[in-house]
């Protein structure tokens, strides 16, 4: 078994969560926050079969736009207005890990 994180942009979560149990893949909801734009974003938790990763991957891909969004100068480590530089967030981030014992108990 797997366990994937995804990492998507919030005005996503609900296309791709929707999208995930009407594929009959249960997902979790996590609030979190880019370290880099400190704005909030959401996680999603999806265990799965191995054979499942890439249909799981598939549909995140398909329902998580890429964004540009401003990034203050203080992120950016230069002296501009907050507002003048963007930086590309998304699609989505997914990291997929190894799961070694599931239990629903
Ligand atoms: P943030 O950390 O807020 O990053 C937002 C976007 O800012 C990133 O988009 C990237 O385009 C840019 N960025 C991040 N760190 C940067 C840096 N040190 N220098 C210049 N630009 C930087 P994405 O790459 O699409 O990432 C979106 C969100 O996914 C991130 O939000 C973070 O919450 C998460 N993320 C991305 N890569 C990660 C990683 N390797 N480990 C953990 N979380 C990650």
């Amino acid at each position: 078994m797997k366990l994937i994180f995804a990492i998507v942009h919030n005005d996503d979560s609900r296309k791709v969560t929707d999208e995930l149990n009407s594929n009959g893949f249960s997902v979790t909801k996590l609030c979190s926050t880019g370290g880099f734009l400190k704005s909030g974003n959401t996680t999603l938790l999806v265990g799965v079969d191995e054979d499942r990763v890439n249909s799981v991957i598939e549909i995140i891909q398909k329902k998580s736009k890429s964004r540009k969004q401003a990034a203050s100068g203080k992120q950016s480590n230069f002296a501009v207005p907050s507002g003048a530089v963007e930086v590309v967030v998304g699609g989505a981030t997914v990291f997929v890990t190894d799961v070694e014992r599931f239990e629903k108990v």
